[in-house]
């Protein structure tokens, strides 16, 4: 809490490009909701590693998330932005919260069974670990709410867990934090197979519109789109998975809402409303892309970004960490 504000924590791993998923699910919301919280955004590159990096790459999307994040809205002089290997605190409560959380809990968790079976070779202590750093994360700044997509919330669960065990264990130490979800958009799933969220590691490009396409692609790709044998525009996810996603990528994309959508394709057919949705994607992309492009020319500025971000964050991450480090009875100085 500042200012009367109540403490709003998220982060984004700097991995492959990111999608419109991304954008939708996560990035956005964060824009919406940076006036209304005491906000921390993080670029999640402790994550990343969990899975093998080519390490120029790494450096490379920390900057470019970072000059995303900004041309897509976030203020960095209203909330902290900065990079999570910049903040020791998160490694080090990492530590002790792992000796607060369970082998077996962890084995559970979806996303280390997914990313296990797609990284047999690599099945690294890290990967099993990602969601005790992600507590460590959020616990750090005292956090209220946690806007993420739906891939995650199991992820905040075991970060309430945490934080209920260990102020159990002692005493109040950590706010329990909530996982916040925005009606549309939490899960856009992928263009070619609507039983899967759309990945910005995903096999096949063609499902996934990253942020990064140029106008010609992102109209392919949503032209090729997977619909069904119907012709109706309606949200029925249960049945028309594949025209309520784009329902939910054109509402988030326009503003419209779902309805207003609904009404405006009803009586034309699937192929006029895959052209407007791409449309309407591409159109909200070019100044982002090229506002993200004027960023990254300009090194000093981000790099102060960083500078400015990292000492913030690590201001409130070091205050928790102390009280942390007492009350399990670590020796001070
Ligand atoms: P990967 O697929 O490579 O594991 P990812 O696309 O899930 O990565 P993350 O960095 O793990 O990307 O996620 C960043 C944020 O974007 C998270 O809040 C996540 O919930 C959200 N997000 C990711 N994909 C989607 C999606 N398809 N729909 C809605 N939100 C999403
Ligand atoms: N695992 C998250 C990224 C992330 C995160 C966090 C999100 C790392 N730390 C803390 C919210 C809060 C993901 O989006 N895949």
């Amino acid at each position: 809490m500042k200012d009367g504000k109540k403490t709003l924590y998220s982060a984004v791993q700097p991995t492959n490009n990111l999608t419109i998923g991304n954008y939708i699910g996560a990035i956005r919301n964060f824009v919406a909701l940076q006036k209304d919280y005491d906000c921390y955004f993080a670029i999640a590159n402790m994550h990343a590693i969990t899975v093998r990096q080519n390490p120029a790459e790494l450096r490379q999307r920390t900057l470019s998330l970072l000059a995303l994040y900004i041309a897509c809205g976030l203020n960095p002089e209203k909330s902290a932005v900065y990079v999570q290997s910049h903040v020791p605190a998160h490694a080090e409560l990492c530590w002790v919260l792992n000796t607060f959380t369970y082998v077996g809990e962890m084995e559970r968790m979806t996303q280390f069974k997914d990313k296990s079976a797609r990284h047999a070779e690599n099945i690294n202590m890290g990967l099993m670990d990602y969601p005790v750093l992600m507590a460590a994360d959020i616990l750090l700044y005292q956090t209220d709410v946690v806007p993420v997509g739906l891939d995650q919330r199991q992820h905040v669960e075991i970060a309430r867990d945490i934080a209920q065990r260990f102020n159990n264990a002692f005493s109040p130490t950590f706010t329990v934090p909530e996982a916040l979800f925005m009606k549309v958009g939490a899960k856009i799933c992928d263009l070619l197979d609507p039983s899967k969220k759309m990945s910005k590691s995903a096999e096949n490009v063609n499902g996934s519109v990253f942020l990064s396409d140029d106008k010609d692609t992102v109209i392919r790709k949503f032209k090729r789109a997977v619909t069904d044998s119907g012709n109706e525009v309606k949200y029925d996810p249960e049945n028309k998975a594949g025209v309520s996603n784009l329902l939910s990528v054109y509402s988030a994309f326009t503003g419209k809402s779902i309805a207003e959508a609904e009404a405006e394709f009803a009586g034309r057919g699937y192929g006029d409303f895959k052209l407007a949705v791409g449309e309407a994607v591409a159109d909200k992309l070019a100044p982002v892309q090229a506002e993200q492009a004027r960023l990254l020319a300009d090194k000093d500025y981000l790099n102060g970004v960083l500078k400015d971000g990292a000492a913030r964050a690590c201001r409130t991450a070091e205050k928790t960490l102390a009280k942390v480090y007492k009350k399990i009875g670590f020796y001070q100085i």
